[in-house]
């Protein structure tokens, strides 16, 4: 018999809701209850294509908007072969960040539209489960100042947190909101249990196609 397949789990939220934090947790958990499991990251800087992407944030080149985008996007699509490899090995992805950043980043730019953001990444493995880590703005501050990258100030992450709002709206995609102003510990056990339960349903059922 083939062996069941992992669950591609992904976090979504706004910078310092706690994304990286609680991938790191939820890969560990996960592997101490023998669920193997592996942390992703978007954008992957390592690749080559994330290297014009990692230039572009840290503001040591300039990339026209939709050339950007369509990078974010390449920077995903490369890495699907060895995503579902894993997947299909029983290998549970934790990601930090997918597509959805992908659509509400570019679309809170002037003169971009959600649909036109969200095409280049129709087809993409589709997630089991994406949790969406809510914090208010003045919470965020709490955790520390923005660092210097490109899209690291209040007024543009309120337009990113509008389209998340957007995005969250459509129902074939299972999002979960969570509270991520509780303490890590309590942040952590609710997306654990929702990740568990995931696992054990997505086990059953194969792999799905993103906005298709
Ligand atoms: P993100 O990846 O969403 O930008 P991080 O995981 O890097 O967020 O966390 C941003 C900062 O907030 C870090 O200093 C981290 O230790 C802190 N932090 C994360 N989660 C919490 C929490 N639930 N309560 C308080 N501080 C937190
Ligand atoms: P961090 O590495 O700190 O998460 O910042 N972004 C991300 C996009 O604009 N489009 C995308 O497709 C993705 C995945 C979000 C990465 C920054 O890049 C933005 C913040």
């Amino acid at each position: 018999m083939a062996s069941k397949r992992g669950a591609l789990i992904v976090l979504e939220g706004v910078d310092r809701a706690g994304k990286t934090t609680q991938c790191k947790k939820l890969v560990q958990a996960l592997q101490q209850v023998g669920r193997p499991a592996e942390m992703m990251r978007f954008p992957d800087r390592t690749t080559t294509i994330g290297q014009l992407i990692s230039a572009y944030l840290e503001k040591k080149s300039d990339l026209e908007d939709h050339t950007v985008h369509l990078l974010f996007s390449a920077n995903r699509w490369e890495l699907v072969p060895s995503m579902k490899k894993k997947l299909e090995q029983g290998i549970t992805l934790v990601v930090d960040r997918y597509a959805f950043s992908g659509a509400a980043f570019t679309s809170a730019k002037p003169g971009f539209c959600i649909d036109w953001c969200k095409k280049p990444d129709v087809g993409l493995p589709k997630p089991d489960l994406v949790m969406f880590l809510q914090l208010s703005p003045v919470e965020a501050t709490l955790r520390g100042q923005f660092g210097n990258e490109r899209y690291e100030t209040s007024d543009f992450q309120k337009s990113v947190q509008q389209k998340f709002e957007q995005l969250m709206k459509d129902p074939s995609v299972n999002w979960k909101v969570i509270d991520a102003s509780q303490s890590i510990e309590d942040v952590h056990d609710n997306i654990r249990t929702h990740t568990l339960n995931t696992i054990n349903t997505a086990e059953n059922t194969p792999l799905g196609e993103l906005w298709k």
